[in-house]
């Protein structure tokens, strides 16, 4: 089943120069391709509909303000139950928590600068897709 996901390598993947090992991960994932990619920094608008379900909550703010701290790498892939994979190659949201091997296992430590988004369902990505690159086709 081919999918497409919307990733984004967040401002610490580029400040700390990793963006090439995380790309490199996912381009080397058999069948999976790169459609989309662009270096970006990200305008407030665009992170509160990116991350409207986490509006209210006590990390939405020091969330939205660590987004917009820098450029990003916004990206879309596609393949082979790419939704389910790319979630499982980033691991849990803390990194202390996730396996090393995964991106987050490797190289993070902070729950808040944990490298890396990737959508969570099909209806997501579907969502963030349309946000990132409006005219992919
Ligand atoms: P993402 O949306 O960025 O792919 O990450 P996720 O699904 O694994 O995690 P989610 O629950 O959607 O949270 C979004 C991002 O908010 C930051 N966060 N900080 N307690 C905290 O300080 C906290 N909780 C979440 C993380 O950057 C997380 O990836
Ligand atoms: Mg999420």
């Amino acid at each position: 089943m081919s999918q497409r996901s919307l990733v984004l390598l967040k401002p610490d993947s580029v400040r700390r120069g990793l963006t090439g090992e995380i790309i490199g991960r996912i381009e080397r994932k058999a069948g999976w391709k790169l459609v989309a990619l662009e270096l970006r920094t990200l305008e407030r608008s665009v992170l509160e509909q990116h991350y409207g379900e986490h509006v209210g909550k006590p990390f939405y703010e020091p969330l939205v303000e660590f987004m917009a701290s820098g450029p990003v790498v916004a990206m879309v892939v596609e393949g082979e139950r790419v939704i389910e994979g790319l979630r499982t190659l980033a691991g849990p949201t803390d990194p202390i928590a996730a396996a090393p091997g995964s991106i987050r296992g490797d190289y993070g430590s902070i729950v808040r600068e944990n490298l890396i988004h990737a959508s969570d369902s099909e209806d997501s990505a579907e969502r963030e897709i349309k946000l990132f690159f409006p005219g992919l086709a």
